[in-house]
């Protein structure tokens, strides 16, 4: 297994080199005409606008070559236009492009499905469904959970994330800028503790988990619960990984309380923790796994899988989508698995945990900005206070970002108090671009203030 490539399959050089200011001439174009042509509700994180991507590299119209520290938000876990990806996407695009899988079906869809049922947690029967978005996956997860259990309430945690429908925007925490305006949101929805171990301590995850479980019981209920819908780390919530035994005690919780029990893995799964979904560092088997991003290499796909009696138990016609499982989305995820499975993909999220989670923790000694280092596998996070306190420092964190884009580095923030910067990296990312990235964000530490 080798980490370091020349270039890529679509001829890419593995460098990083500025050619222009960042952002460059052509793309600050392109950035007044997306001013003229596109709602001012679209964001844009950094205006750089990419021609071509792949192995750790996005390149922009100004001939810009940029490492790329966020795979589009965890999405390009197996590289941008990955070999297998392209090649079974060619092979389908040119073939049919759409039937609806629901009118007259295909293979791609059940052999997506197969591989779903096959690689999450858990040996027991399993189902799947496919849809295009998260939101979609969870907002199907929820409907599923209902049916099944007959119950209404949905348990959701402090900083989650699951989209931005108006369900997934009542599950979703954060008020600006998921839900700020967009009210009134779907009822049944109810917010408990998260195991957040930066913050909490002393308390243990366990200890958390107590609190979150009495106020179901007292506040809530446990006989009105559908479903407790969490992620195993928390993505847009700041990359919480939760303190030991959080988790594990939620799902323990939902199974002795007929309550379906949901992973949102939308952020987390598919080997970017180091493992094929990070529910299994607690040893969780998940009655439902929520999937989407990494499932497809880039493709719009996303899943709902588990306990087969679970999904078995909505009436025929109760699911669906017009494009849900599109073709040509499967076929990029038998890609993408094909090459997870292959090329060890779990082994290479921890070996870029093993160079940069040091590197991480060797910057904090030096800067006490660095509150928190944290994270799995190729989902790492530095988390910024003011030093000496616990006071988030979102002005640094936006900085320490900005050095990093200016130095063709692409990094992400995230997190409740926008106050941590994240890093995503693909999994076909060279060892030599991520030590450079390192390099660049302990400097991005060195310059602000
Ligand atoms: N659940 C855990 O991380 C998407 C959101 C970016 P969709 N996270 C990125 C943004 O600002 O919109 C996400 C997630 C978790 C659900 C979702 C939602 O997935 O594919 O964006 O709908």
């Amino acid at each position: 297994m080798t980490l370091t490539t020349e270039r890529t399959d679509n001829d890419l050089a593995q460098v990083r080199r500025l050619v222009t200011n960042i952002p460059g001439p052509k793309s600050l174009e392109l950035l007044a005409r997306k001013t003229e042509a596109v709602s001012a509700g679209v964001g844009v994180t950094l205006p750089v606008f990419i021609t071509k991507a792949g192995g750790g590299i996005l390149e922009d119209v100004d001939g810009n070559s940029m490492i790329d520290m966020g795979s589009g938000i965890a999405v390009t876990t197996v590289g941008n236009a990955n070999p297998y990806v392209v090649e079974n996407v060619q092979r389908q695009v040119a073939a049919f492009t759409h039937t609806c899988f629901m009118v007259t079906p295909y293979a791609g869809y059940v052999e997506v499905c197969e591989a779903l049922n096959r690689l999450t947690p858990g040996d027991h029967a399993k189902r799947s469904a496919l849809f295009n978005s998260g939101a979609e996956a969870i907002e199907n997860a929820v409907k599923i959970a209902r049916t099944f259990t007959n119950r209404a309430a949905v348990v959701v945690v402090e900083h989650g994330y699951h989209g931005r429908t108006n369900l997934t925007m009542a599950m979703t925490a954060k008020n600006m800028p998921y839900k700020e305006g967009f009210g009134p949101f779907a009822s049944e929805i109810f917010r408990v503790p998260t195991s957040y171990p930066f913050r909490d301590a002393p308390l243990s995850g366990l200890d958390i988990a107590k609190r979150a479980i009495s106020r179901i019981d007292k506040e809530i209920g446990a006989t009105n619960v559908a479903a407790i819908v969490i992620e195993p780390i928390q993505g847009e919530g700041g990359f919480i990984v939760p303190g030991d035994g959080y988790f594990a005690a939620m799902a323990t919780f939902a199974k002795e309380n007929g309550i379906v029990f949901v992973a949102d893995e939308i952020q987390s799964g598919f080997c970017r923790t180091g493992d094929w979904f990070a529910s299994s560092y607690e040893g969780v088997i998940p009655d439902l796994i929520a999937t989407a991003k990494g499932i497809a290499g880039g493709l719009p796909l996303a899943a709902v899988t588990g306990r087969a009696d679970i999904m078995d138990s909505v009436h025929a016609g109760g699911l669906g989508g017009t494009y849900g499982g599109n073709p040509v989305a499967c076929a990029g995820a038998l890609g993408a698995i094909r090459w997870m499975e292959e090329e060890d993909a779990c082994g290479r999220a921890k070996a870029i945990e093993a160079v940069m989670l040091p590197a991480l923790v060797a910057m904090q000694k030096n800067h006490p900005a660095i509150g928190d280092i944290r994270g799995r596998g190729a989902m790492l996070a530095i988390e910024l206070v003011k030093p000496g306190t616990m006071d988030p420092d979102p002005e640094r964190t936006g900085a320490v970002a900005k050095y990093c884009h200016g130095q063709g580095v692409m990094v992400l923030t995230t997190g409740t108090y926008s106050n941590v910067v994240r890093f995503l990296p693909p999994l076909t990312m060279p060892m030599h671009l991520l030590e450079e990235a390192i390099g660049v964000i302990a400097s991005g530490f060195e310059v602000t203030s």
